[in-house]
């Protein structure tokens, strides 16, 4: 065993932190602001269905996204789901919708809870985004729509999938969960195809507890969107459709005003962590940080690499292991492809080569103001420990899962 694997926790150090640094820790907010509205609420006696928190909440987001209306829900899986049962989605049960197969799988559960079966489309090999060409294969006289999927804040080929969209009559929709602040050239998230929808969840870059919103600048689909998550309930009091309910209360709307002052200073001081941990993980065989650095502005909210076991020599899932014993919770995003989960799979399911492999070799490491250069520096040289002795990391790792089940 080379002397610099004793520095590794997994060999009995000391781990490299005492608090953990974690992936999806909720982003700090300003306390008082955050409270001061919150009582606001509490004061007036108005805590849900349509607030004033809300509504300024939901001109702040379509003021950021450059759309004409946003419509807030209670969480991002709910908003897809509005789209999917809109009537101009129009499916019937058993009607395809087109979505990625590298995403989370509120993707696809929204498209199949309405009754409509998701069509599982591969990935670019690197950024991990929905591949037009083969979504357009994909098309059948049954598809409906075609959901993108903004993942980890990379917009994606917007252009071509609305070329596709239009030839083929199918609505357009991207999921942009984790995207509030991106742009695809110089357009905002937001605006791009029919609709799109982000999210608010604890752990996104802008966060209300729970919470989402549908923007668009289609403003007939704004208004069945506003009817259809509250009961179907119109303007004029009457149902007009059936709806569910799906409204943010003022509480998470207070939250995400809070958090969306926040924005723009967590997003440069996360672009400044991904510079950092590209200097940190420089040159270490077959480790890559997902590169960020094209025409389109991320957010960089989710910091990911790719660990390619063939030239790391060890397995994403092992190096995993490695930094959670030095106190560094790093996520396996995605660790299944959707059109391999127990829901989804068919006799007939097809390989999706691309997406299974990045399943495979996807982490995502901690970032957000809780971790600095120095954080960052000491997770680069535990990785690059690590893959300097592959082989004995793979044993000792094989050694402790062996004594663990007995
Ligand atoms: N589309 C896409 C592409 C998405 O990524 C998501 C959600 C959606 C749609 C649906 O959006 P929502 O309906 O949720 O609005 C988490 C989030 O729950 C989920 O919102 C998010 N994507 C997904 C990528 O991450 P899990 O299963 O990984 O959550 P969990 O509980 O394992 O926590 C993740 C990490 O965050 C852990 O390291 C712990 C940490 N954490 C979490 C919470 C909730 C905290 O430190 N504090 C917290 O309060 O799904």
């Amino acid at each position: 065993m080379k002397s610099d694997l004793q520095r590794l926790a997994l060999f009995g150090a000391t781990p490299a932190f005492d608090v953990a640094r974690v992936v999806g820790r909720p982003n700090p907010i300003d306390r008082a602001r955050f409270l001061e509205r919150l009582n606001r609420a509490l004061d007036s006696e108005w805590l849900s269905n349509m607030g004033p928190l809300m509504h300024e909440f939901e001109a702040r987001i379509a003021e950021q996204a450059g759309v004409r209306h946003c419509v807030s829900v209670c969480n991002a899986t709910v908003g897809l789901q509005l789209l999917a049962a809109d009537e101009a989605t129009g499916g019937r049960p058993g009607d395809e919708v087109i979505v990625p197969a590298l995403t989370f799988a509120a993707t696809a559960h929204a498209v199949a809870w309405r009754g409509l079966t998701p069509v599982f489309c591969e990935v670019d090999p690197v950024t991990g985004l929905i591949d037009p060409d083969h979504a357009e294969r994909l098309v059948t006289p049954r598809t409906r729509a075609i959901i993108g999927v903004h993942l980890w804040g990379q917009a994606c080929d917007a252009t071509r999938l609305a070329k596709i969209a239009e030839s083929n009559r199918l609505r357009l929709y991207f999921d942009a969960a984790p995207a509030v602040g991106c742009t695809y050239g110089d357009t905002p998230v937001g605006g791009l195809g029919d609709a799109e929808v982000f999210s608010f969840h604890a752990t996104k870059v802008v966060h209300s507890f729970e919470g989402g919103a549908v923007v668009t600048n289609d403003d007939a689909l704004a208004d069945r969107l506003r009817a259809a998550r509250n009961f179907g309930f119109g303007a004029d009091g009457t149902v007009h459709l059936v709806g569910t309910n799906g409204k943010l209360s003022e509480a998470s709307a207070a939250m995400g005003l809070t958090s969306l002052e926040t924005l723009d200073e967590i997003s440069a001081r996360n672009r400044v962590n991904y510079e950092q941990y590209r200097r940190a993980l420089a040159g270490i065989p077959g480790v890559a940080v997902l590169d960020y650095d094209g025409p389109n502005r991320n957010n960089h909210h989710y910091l990911m690499v790719t660990v390619t076991a063939e030239r790391s020599g060890l397995h994403r899932d092992v190096l995993l292991d490695v930094l959670r014993a030095e106190n560094v919770r790093a996520r396996p995003y995605f660790a299944q492809p959707l059109h391999l989960m127990r829901p989804y799979l068919r006799p007939d399911t097809r390989a999706l080569p691309h997406a299974e492999a990045l399943c495979g070799r996807l982490l995502a490491l901690p970032t957000g103001p809780q971790v600095d250069a120095d954080d960052i520096t000491r997770i680069g040289e535990v990785v690059r420990t690590a893959v300097s002795d592959a082989p004995a990391v793979v044993a000792r790792h094989a050694d402790l899962a062996g004594a663990a089940r007995q």
